[in-house]
């Protein structure tokens, strides 16, 4: 992989594949993954090889294969593939020589190409340029772009190009047979219905070749089979012609809000299809492209950060992660969230986690809150699930999915998991039962959304009947010690998933504190100021019985405390008594996981070692609650027994770094936590990017060197800059007050400047906390730090 290869304004914006290699297919089709939120299109090469994943999916379209298995995001028909015949020869970089390849992903216009120069074992030389884009302006539509030059002789170039839904799952076929149709010869469409959920896909395509600017004459060969409908174009090349073939399709589902209604018809939705289709093909694909940069130029002045680093990496990783977390997010929809792999890839079958709530939610809130609402309105959309899984759990309130699909499946993790090498069965997934957090962690997202955005209307609407539900099912999980005389929560998983059936998590057990004081702060809110909402919600949700119970539970419920010697929060009861092993080898693994080589899953719950960030995280959430000296000294317990197998854990460790004043460290970790995804192994990403990661690399940025926070729902801005940044620039939304930040940095002098973006004349003064002091401003501060 190259990331240097843009140059001038094209610096850091651009993904490069210098070199092909059949074996790491994974790696550029999920980095290079395009998107709207709406669809995600895996970025497989056109031409085919053995290993290749091609997925297109539509966000929200779930579908459940049989009862044994969960639901999952199915794959749709795919209209990337095209074969291309030099003289009968199938085109394959496998054979041949190549002379010339380059794929580049560019982050600032979402335009995906590849230039190739290659000579067939014949001796045909080719030059070959691939483009496509999934537009960002209309959120239906891929543009496809192929030119082939003959370079050295004529040839016959047959291009075999069209809709293939013969496509699975990993083996599972989401799809009944359909309907394909070819429309005046050219328009292709296959309807395809999704086998349980019902859901009807519309894909449709077209294909244009011109040869040296001239449509080419002679009608293709029209190829219909099982689940799949193509085209065949012969066109003869003369030496030094070139074909070019734009190819434009686009993709509607029965889902798409504005379909999913009582009076949805088939019909209506595949003419509107075709109809889209055949409007927007006259564009061409330069001026659809042309469309979707104009969004992405939005994109880019909404959000921009600017990293002035030693290592222009930095930047780079930055604008990844955002070109990332902008393709998977479902902004046009409130009725879905987002994949731990966004639209990517098939794994995790493209569920959400607290991935979401915890590791992506903080950055749309502070620069786009109002997708940050749609997205707790997902979760407020899923509550009956939630109240479901806790009756059938023997608890109440709302017991949210560890993993959540489609607003009414409920609870949709799989059972059974990876091999347990000692019995040689598939381990036993047990963070759909117990790994109770979750909960928690919306309710903590949408408190963190309220007080960035003050959004009362959110509140009244969906916030408070979620907080207080929450808090309700924590009241009825929490068990009475007889002999501590405390409450306790018994048998859960924590963030850290090596520790199953543990009792007192601590961060389980703090969140769930936090949850209950905070619904018990805001009873008394609805309840004086808010007669509507009181009136609503106790009739709905029996408040003032719940409150009851919350006030005789919150303060006997057991946290954790530091332990007198050290000052060490026991992660569990049980943790700190088990054994304590040499982890060198599994701290420095190439690949995650390795310990599993040596271990199963029964054997690591008995060793003191971690997945990822658990009491650590409390340290951010809820800050204001330890001291520095508490805060280092369970950073030196536990960061040497976690080995960051997830993927959410080293960003986690940079931020709690930066508040340790360990710059170096911070920084360190925030490379580490870059390369998740962008790093070397080829293989990290083949089930799809890491979206909780990529929210990571935001949140290392703006709140662990940024220093954002709102604690006790103030602002504060503390910024650190690691020696090699000398200025860092990132927007932030607060109350509906755009801000603009800079930190500066000179021989180790440091400066913050706040300007307020938003200025109108009855504006409220902002105040904020800056290195311990409070300021006040209405335009403009600036700080010396
Ligand atoms: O939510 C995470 C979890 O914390 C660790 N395992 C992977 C999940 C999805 O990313």
């Amino acid at each position: 992989m190259d990331y240097a290869s843009g140059e001038n304004e094209l610096k850091n914006w651009i993904i490069a594949e210098t070199g092909f290699n059949p074996d790491y297919l994974g790696k550029c089709e999920a980095m290079m993954a395009l998107g709207n939120g709406y669809l995600g299109l895996r970025s497989a090469t056109e031409e085919s090889y053995v290993g290749e994943v091609r997925n297109l999916f539509v966000a929200g379209t779930f579908n459940r294969f049989d009862e044994y298995e969960v639901t999952e995001l199915p794959n749709g028909a795919d209209i990337t593939r095209m074969d291309i015949r030099i003289n009968g020869k199938r085109f394959s970089l496998e054979n041949g020589k190549i002379r010339k390849y380059k794929r580049m992903l560019n982050l600032k216009t979402g335009e995906l190409t590849r230039h190739i120069r290659w000579v067939s074992p014949r001796g045909e030389e080719l030059e070959f340029v691939f483009r496509r884009f999934v537009s960002l302006n209309n959120l239906h539509c891929i543009g496809m772009r192929a030119e082939i030059t003959a370079m050295n002789q004529d040839m016959e170039v047959s291009i075999e190009s069209g809709i293939n839904g013969q496509l699975t799952n990993t083996g599972v076929q989401h799809f009944h047979e359909g309907e394909k149709r070819i429309f005046e010869k050219k328009y292709l469409q296959l309807i395809q219905t999704t086998t349980q959920s019902k859901i009807d896909f519309v894909v449709n395509t077209v294909h244009q070749y011109r040869v040296d600017g001239k449509e080419v004459d002679g009608e293709p060969k029209m190829v219909i089979d099982r689940r799949k409908v193509v085209l065949i174009q012969d066109i003869k090349l003369n030496r030094g012609q070139k074909l070019v073939v734009e190819k434009i399709s686009n993709v509607y589902t029965s889902r798409d809000k504005e379909y999913d209604h009582g009076d949805y018809s088939l019909e209506v939705l595949r003419k509107d299809a075709l109809f889209n289709l055949k409007s927007e093909c006259k564009k061409g694909y330069e001026g659809l492209l042309q469309e979707s940069i104009k969004k992405w130029e939005e994109v880019w002045e909404k959000y921009s950060i600017c990293i002035d680093s030693l290592q222009d990496f930095d930047q780079l990783a930055i604008r990844f992660a955002h070109y990332h977390l902008v393709i998977m997010t479902p902004a046009h929809d409130h009725r879905m969230g987002i994949g731990a792999k966004g639209l990517s890839g098939e794994g995790y079958k493209g569920h959400s986690f607290w991935d979401t709530e915890i590791y992506i939610l903080p950055f749309f809130t502070y620069t786009d809150p109002q997708i940050a609402r749609k997205l707790l309105e997902y979760r407020y959309h899923t509550i009956d699930g939630a109240r479901k899984k806790a009756k059938e759990n023997g608890y109440e309130g709302a017991m949210y999915p560890w993993e959540s699909a489609w607003k009414d499946d409920g609870e949709v993790t799989p059972v059974w998991g990876a091999v347990d090498i000692v019995t040689g069965k598939a381990t036993k997934i047990w963070s759909g039962f117990i790994e109770k957090h979750i909960s928690s962690d919306i309710a903590f997202a949408l408190w963190q959304y309220y007080m960035i955005t003050g959004d009362e209307d959110f509140m009244e609407k969906y916030g408070y009947e979620m907080l207080f539900e929450i808090a309700k099912f924590w009241a009825s999980c929490l068990e009475w010690s007889e002999e501590k005389k405390e409450y306790h929560i018994n048998d859960v998983i924590g963030p850290d998933e090596y520790k199953e059936h543990v009792n007192n998590n601590a961060f389980t057990n703090y969140m769930a504190h936090w949850t209950i004081s905070k619904a018990i702060d805001y009873y008394h809110v609805v309840k004086e100021k808010k007669p509507e909402v009181y009136g609503r919600l106790n009739v709905l949700l029996g408040l003032d019985e719940a409150y009851r119970h919350w006030i005789s539970k919150v303060d006997k419920i057991y946290l954790p405390q530091p332990r007198q010697e050290d000052l060490v929060i026991p992660q569990d009861d049980t943790y700190l008594q088990k054994e304590i092993i040499d982890l060198t080898e599994y701290k420095n693994q190439k690949h995650v996981g390795s310990i599993f080589r040596d271990y199963n899953l029964e054997q690591v719950n008995n060793i003191q070692v971690s997945k990822q960030a658990d009491t650590l995280i409390l340290f951010y959430l809820l800050e204001n609650l330890f001291t520095k000296d508490i805060k280092r000294a369970n950073w030196n317990y536990y960061e040497p027994k976690t080995l960051h197998d997830s993927s959410l854990s080293l960003s986690i460790h940079s931020i709690l770094a930066c508040d340790l004043d360990d710059l170096e460290l911070a920084y360190s970790l925030f490379e580490r936590a870059a390369r998740i995804d962008l790093g070397p192994n080829m293989k990290s990403s083949d089930h799809g990017i890491h979206a909780a990661a990529l929210g990571g690399i935001w949140q290392g940025v703006v709140c662990g060197f940024g220093g954002v926070r709102m604690l006790n729902g103030e602002l504060r801005i503390d910024p650190k800059l690691p020696k090699e940044w000398s200025r860092l620039e990132f927007p932030i939304e607060w109350r509906g007050n755009r801000l603009h930040i800079v930190v500066t940095k000179d021989k180790e002098k440091q400066r913050l400047y706040i300007t307020r973006m938003s200025n109108h004349d009855n504006a409220q003064a902002i105040t904020l906390e800056v290195r311990g002091r409070k300021y006040t401003f209405k335009e403009r501060l600036m700080v010396n730090l």
